[in-house]
C-alpha cells in the first residue's frame, strides 16, 4: 500500500492518496511513516520527472497542494507521536526559515512541527529569508538553534552567506546552526561550518534533542 500512496501522488490523484492515507492509518501505520515514506518519495519522484521534462511547474504546484491536504489529516497524529518521541530534558527555541531566494516551504513546515510537538519552542521566520533577518531574529529571540533550509542548489550556498553575517555581527558563538533541505548534505554542513544537518524531521528532532542534551549536561 505504500506503493500505491506514492504511485497515487506520482500521478496527481488526491482523492487517491487522501483515501490511500485514510487506509493505511487504519491499518495502524504511523502518520510519521506515511510522511517520511511514500509521501516524501513521491515528491521526490515527482521532482526528477519535472527534471526530465515529463512534468512541468503546473505538476509541482498540484503536488505541493495534495501533499499539504494530506497533511491537515495527518498534522495532529504526526503532532501526537513526535510528542512521544521526545526525550528532551530542555526545551530549546529555535529560529527556522527558508533561505533567499527559495519558496519550498513544505520540508521545513514539517520540521517545524515535530520540533514543537517534541516540546521546543520554534520561531518559524517562512521562507525567502535573507542574512540580515537571520541574524535580527537571532538577536531578538536568543534561540539555541539557528535552522536553514534550502532545496535549491543555487540557494544552498547561501546558507554560507548567513553564518558569515552572523560571524560578522559576533552572533555565531550564540547558536547552534543547523541545515536541512534537498539541496544540502551532511558534507556540505560540514564544509559551510554549519554545526549540524539532518535528512529529514525524525532525524532533525533527534538531533536539536542530543543538543538539549549536551546543554542541560553543561549548564
Ligand atoms: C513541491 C516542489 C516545488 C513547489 C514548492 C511548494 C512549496 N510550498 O514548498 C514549487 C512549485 C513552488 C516549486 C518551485 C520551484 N522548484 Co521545486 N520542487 C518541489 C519538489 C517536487 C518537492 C519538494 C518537497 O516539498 N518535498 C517534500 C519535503 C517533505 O521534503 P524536503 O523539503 O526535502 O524536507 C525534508 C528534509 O529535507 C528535511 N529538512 C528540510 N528543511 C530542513 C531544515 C533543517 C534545519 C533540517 C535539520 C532538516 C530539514 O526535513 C524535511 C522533512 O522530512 C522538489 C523535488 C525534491 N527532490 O525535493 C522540487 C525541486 C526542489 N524544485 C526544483 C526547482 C528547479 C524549482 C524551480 C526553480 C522551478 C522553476 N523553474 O521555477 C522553482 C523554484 C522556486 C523558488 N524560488 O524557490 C528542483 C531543484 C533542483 C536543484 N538542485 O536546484 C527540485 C529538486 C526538482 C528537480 N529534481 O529538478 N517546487
Amino acid at each position: 500500500m505504500f506503493n500505491k500512496l506514492k504511485d497515487c501522488l506520482v500521478d496527481l490523484d488526491r482523492d487517491c492518496v487522501l483515501m490511500v492515507v485514510d487506509e493505511l492509518l487504519k491499518n495502524g501505520v504511523s502518520a510519521t511513516e506515511i510522511v517520511l515514506g511514500p509521501l516524501s518519495s513521491g515528491m521526490e519522484e515527482i521532482g526528477r520527472l519535472y527534471e526530465e521534462g515529463e512534468y512541468f511547474i503546473a505538476e509541482l504546484v498540484e503536488a505541493a497542494e495534495i501533499f499539504k491536504e494530506a497533511m491537515k489529516k495527518l498534522e495532529p497524529l504526526l503532532r501526537e507521536e513526535a510528542s512521544r518521541m521526545s526525550s528532551a530534558r530542555r526545551r530549546l527555541r529555535i529560529v527556522l526559515g527558508t533561505v533567499k531566494g527559495d519558496v519550498h516551504d513544505i520540508g521545513k513546515t514539517l520540521v517545524a512541527v515535530m520540533l514543537q510537538a517534541a516540546g521546543h519552542e520554534v520561531i518559524d521566520l517562512g521562507v525567502d529569508v535573507d542574512a540580515e533577518k537571520f541574524a535580527e531574529a537571532v538577536v531578538k529571540y536568543k534561540p539555541h538553534i539557528l535552522g536553514m533550509s534550502a532545496l535549491l542548489t543555487t540557494t544552498s550556498r547561501y546558507m554560507r552567506k548567513v553564518i558569515e553575517e552572523l560571524e560578522k555581527r559576533g552572533l555565531r558563538g550564540r547558536v547552534k546552526v543547523l541545515v536541512g533541505g534537498a539541496a544540502t548534505t551532511r558534507e556540505f554542513a560540514e564544509k559551510i561550518g554549519a554545526d549540524g544537518w539532518a535528512p529529514n524531521a525524525v532525524e532533525a528532532v533527534k538531533l536539536v534533542n542530543e543538543i538539549a542534551e549536551k546543554i542541560s549536561v553543561e549548564e
